[in-house]
């Protein structure tokens, strides 16, 4: 079996206590099955670049990472990867910065990725890169030399074209990934677009899974990710999340839960979500003191304006509604700027009557895979979820709505709170399924065996 290189921006390496998130947990399961190398940023800078490795190995996982420099943090991180390209597949223009420094420290990142990764990887060895930070590495390997399997993933949605012009030097960046054999998106929806782009900009062929551009035909597929499914039921059942249940129910006093878990992030409708619960209590007065949402959203990105903008909006939107409905003993919005180990998540989850999963625009959301997994059987919660995020293609049985409408969010959460338990069952069986078959393993597993593929077609095409 041929070794796996994963390139990604950063790298997780696993540690034992439990705080690896499931795509980690699952890319490591097969690096530590196939043999392998996963490259990435150290996440840490030095003054000087260097190109040094550092090279660890933990729980049979070999990792290899560089530090970046300042600049390079600030022009390809901060800068094209969450100032430009973020915003802008995420059907966000007015956030988009255009900047040719970012556009200039994008490119040098990638080619001290290139240059870092080359002289690992061996000749049948199979890459696998990750995300929009790494879009032209493919290409950069390519130029080395490189006639490797290479696969990409995107992790976010596609934009539409008339947005994706919007990008200054579009082109180059969408010419970069037919340098892959296969490029793997979450949903139909984000793959259409891709394949709508590439007929009307480039003046390539669809045909299938099979688009043909400058002289090149990759496969470009829908793959949508999955949770660890077994291991995140497991932890639902666990110790863990049973004391952090009960912690959470002792506080509630009889109370419906509503909770939302995001990174503290404009795509994920946050504002917007706390104006439909605010509508909600507006709207059902007999409620008031009743229900409790529970919102958690650790920090991230806090060098990115937009990133501290939204939290200080937030801040105030929470106190604004907190101030307008709180009684003595009820405060209707638990703000939480922390996070939770995966196990203490699990049971934060399972005690909560809704899940409220709202992104504006999300390449798929895990967390409402998380919290399907995290249900109770025999008494399980209602998602309610939004119909931009790539998790509504799969999750059909759950509540859909569009986010921007606080009628509609606070429409689903009566409705949800009053569904009769056999309706909550036959919902949450019917997702508890797509979840279940459709998980992480399936995930990796597709898209591997895509690329697998991918290297037949090659070489039956360098017999001809
Ligand atoms: C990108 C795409 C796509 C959150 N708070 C805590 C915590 N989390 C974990 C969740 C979940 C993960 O973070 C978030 O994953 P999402 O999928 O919801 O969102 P993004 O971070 O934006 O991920 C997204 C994903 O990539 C994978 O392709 O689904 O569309 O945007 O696992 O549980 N984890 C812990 N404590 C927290 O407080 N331990």
């Amino acid at each position: 079996m041929s070794r796996l290189i994963v390139i990604s921006n950063r790298v997780s390496r696993p540690n034992k206590n439990g705080e690896q998130g499931g795509l980690a947990v699952a890319l490591a399961a097969a690096l530590r099955q196939r043999g392998g190398i996963w490259v990435g940023w150290s996440g840490d800078t030095t003054d000087k670049f260097t190109g040094q490795i550092a090279f660890n190995e933990d729980e049979g996982v070999r990792t290899a990472t560089i530090d970046l420099e300042e600049q390079d943090v600030d022009e390809y991180y901060n800068g094209y990867a969450n100032r430009t390209l973020w915003p802008l597949f995420h059907f966000r223009i007015d956030l988009a910065e255009y900047a040719r420094d970012f556009e200039g420290g994008y490119n040098r990142v990638n080619q001290r990725f290139a240059d870092t990764a080359s002289p690992l990887i061996e000749s049948d060895d199979v890459v696998w890169i990750h995300d929009y930070h790494l879009i032209p590495l493919g290409q950069l390997l390519r130029k080395k030399g490189l006639k490797n399997r290479i696969g990409f993933f995107l992790h976010i949605p596609w934009p539409p074209t008339r947005l994706l012009v919007s990008l200054p030097h579009h082109s180059k960046l969408v010419e970069a990934l037919f340098a892959y054999d296969v490029v793997g998106f979450h949903t139909e929806e984000w793959l259409e677009s891709f394949r709508h782009y590439v007929e009307k900009e480039m003046g390539g062929r669809v045909d299938g899974d099979f688009i043909t551009a400058g002289g090149r035909t990759i496969q470009a597929i829908a793959c949508p990710i999955g949770i660890d499914a077994p291991e995140f039921v497991a932890a639902s059942n666990g110790t863990v999340a049973a004391e952090m249940y009960k912690r959470v129910c002792d506080s509630l006093q009889e109370r419906a839960m509503i909770v939302g878990v995001d990174r503290l992030d404009y795509s994920k409708g946050l504002e917007e979500r706390f104006n439909g619960y605010a509508r909600f209590l507006k709207d059902n007065s007999q409620m008031q003191g009743k229900v409790v949402l529970v919102q958690i959203a650790p920090p991230s990105r806090s060098d990115v304006a937009s990133y501290q903008e939204i939290r200080a909006t937030l801040d105030s939107l929470a106190g604004r509604i907190n101030g307008e409905y709180s009684d003595v003993d009820w405060t209707p919005i638990r703000y939480v700027n922390q996070g939770y180990p995966r196990e203490k998540l699990a049971g934060i989850y399972r005690s909560a009557r809704i899940g409220l999963v709202t992104p504006l625009r999300d390449g798929m959301n895990l967390v409402a895979k998380e919290y399907v997994a995290a249900q109770d059987p025999a008494d399980p919660g209602v998602l309610i979820l939004s119909r931009f995020a790539g998790a509504a293609h799969q999750l059909k049985d759950a509540l859909l709505i569009n986010p921007y409408s606080p009628e509609e969010m606070s429409d689903a959460i009566s409705k949800a709170l009053a569904m009769p338990l056999e309706e909550r069952k036959r919902r949450w069986t019917a997702m508890m399924q797509s979840v279940q078959e459709q998980d992480v393993s399936w995930w990796r597993a597709t898209f591997s065996q895509r690329l697998e593929e991918a290297a037949e077609v090659r070489q039956t095409e360098d017999v001809e």
